[in-house]
């Protein structure tokens, strides 16, 4: 599906409006928006240890955004496979004095945490979104966000990070990641949190084999039709690397291929690293969808 046909998709889906209200913004989702990533951690797969120091990470996240990023994603978890898991007191260590920093950067600030306590912190710090990998399945994370104004992005995995990737199985991948995503959207409906607050995410790489996650991007229309929009995350990812035989550092060319198909396929926001690159990309696809051809 191009990307023009999955705004047309989105205007007749009924009770959509193509604009995600997000804390302190209303993001217009009529071309695909890039949301940078901010990994405050020593040992994210991508980037881990760089912007551990909080300075270097504001000093990144100001960056992005000169880059074009209409969106910061602030994690302080590595949810790499293997991962280990980190305190709720060192995560906020390591999240506010970021969120602090970068509240006022002019895009909106999501926090990238599966916690209850963390959410709570970092609405009470002003962030405007919080992105759960975990899709808000901890007790409570719901309340925590539906008491605020924030935007949520609820993302599929299978399993957890220590384990997921050991055995991925599924009968039908697009088919059950779009059951759990709208079975997550709708509990977050239920608990009071609007429509146009809400993202879906497939979870590229979560629980899932290279054939899934090529299933996964090749019939993104599956996740799209379900009518919230989608927000992917393939930037960087060992999918990559597995097709190309590159290393983390040397997936940027695969990382905007990988950006692209899912935009024409009907993303609203890609979550990536590689920014200028990635919104120069989409520059060209928006240009081209642009033309009116009658
Ligand atoms: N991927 C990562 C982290 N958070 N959130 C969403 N919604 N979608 C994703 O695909 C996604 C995500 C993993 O990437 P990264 O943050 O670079 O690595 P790490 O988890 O090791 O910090």
């Amino acid at each position: 599906m191009t990307h023009g046909a999955a705004d047309a998709m989105y205007h007749a889906a009924a009770g959509f409006a193509p604009v995600f209200h997000c804390g302190r913004f209303a993001l217009t989702l009529s071309k695909t928006l890039v949301m940078g990533v901010v990994n405050v951690t020593p040992d994210s797969f991508s980037d881990g240890g760089k912007y551990l120091d909080s300075a270097a990470a504001i000093a990144h996240g100001n960056q992005l955004v000169k880059e074009g990023a209409a969106l910061l994603d602030v994690g302080a978890e590595s949810t790499r496979p293997g991962a280990q898991p980190v305190s709720t007191t060192d995560e906020l260590a390591r999240v506010l004095p970021v969120l602090d920093a970068l509240r006022d950067v002019g895009v909106p600030i999501s926090i990238d945490t599966s916690k209850p306590e963390v959410m709570r912190a970092a609405l009470a710090h002003g962030a405007d979104m919080i992105n759960d990998v975990n899709a808000f399945r901890a007790p409570g994370a719901l309340d925590v966000v539906a008491a605020s104004a924030a935007g949520l992005c609820v993302m599929h995995m299978q399993g957890e990070p220590r384990t997921m990737q050991q055995s991925p199985c599924y009968d039908d991948v697009v088919a059950e990641v779009g059951a759990f995503l709208a079975e997550r959207a709708k509990a977050a409906e239920a608990a009071g949190i609007s429509r146009n607050r809400l993202l879906v995410d497939p979870g590229f790489g979560f629980g899932k084999t290279l054939e899934h996650n090529l299933e996964l991007l090749h019939r993104l229309d599956g996740i799209v039709v379900l009518g919230w929009p989608v927000l992917t995350g393939l930037s960087r990812k060992a999918m990559l690397g597995r097709i190309t035989g590159r290393a983390v550092h040397e997936r940027v060319h695969a990382s905007i291929a990988a950006a692209l198909l899912a935009a024409m396929r009907g993303a609203s926001i890609v979550r990536a690293h590689d920014v200028q690159a990635t919104c120069d990309a989409l520059a060209v696809l928006a240009a081209v969808e642009a033309v009116d051809v009658r």
